[in-house]
């Protein structure tokens, strides 16, 4: 049993993320996400439009997805990575280099990310769209 597993906001749920997920589906057998907390995010200094609880039930609607944990620091990979059991560390390429330090305990990978998306630009998107 492989398992696989990644990090992240998962804010405005597009395209980008669910073609990352599958990938990370096509290399193991289990995939488990640590879901960044809201308070999490505001130390990432990172606004979400999308509250945890809804972030955490889309995630859990994903196909792709087996399990879902809160991310709430910079600290927990290691702890994570052991309680779940993890044999790979996957994440966006946009991290290349960041959490190497965990190749100790489990494998590091970093997939390509998916161009011309991204929750900000969701957001952009749905800005200037003009009112109904
Ligand atoms: N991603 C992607 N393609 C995009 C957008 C995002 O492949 N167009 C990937 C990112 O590289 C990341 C995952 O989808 O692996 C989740 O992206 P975010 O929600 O933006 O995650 P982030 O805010 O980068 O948080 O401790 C790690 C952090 O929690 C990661």
């Amino acid at each position: 049993m492989t398992t696989v597993i990644t990090y992240g906001t998962f804010d405005l749920f597009h395209v980008g993320h669910v073609r990352l997920l599958k990938r990370l589906a096509d290399l193991g057998d289990r995939v488990v996400v640590g879901c960044s907390t809201d308070e999490f995010n505001r130390i990432k200094g990172k606004s979400v439009a999308i509250p945890y609880d809804q972030r955490v039930e889309i995630l859990l609607a994903c196909r792709f997805v087996n399990h879902v944990f809160p991310e709430s620091n910079w600290e927990q990979k290691r702890e994570d990575v052991l309680r779940e059991g993890a044999n790979i560390f996957a994440m966006g390429d946009d991290w290349a280099g960041k959490f190497d330090f965990l190749s100790d305990i489990v494998k590091v990978v970093y997939l390509r990310r998916t161009e011309g998306i991204s929750s900000t630009q969701v957001k952009v998107t749905v800005r200037e769209s003009p009112k109904q």
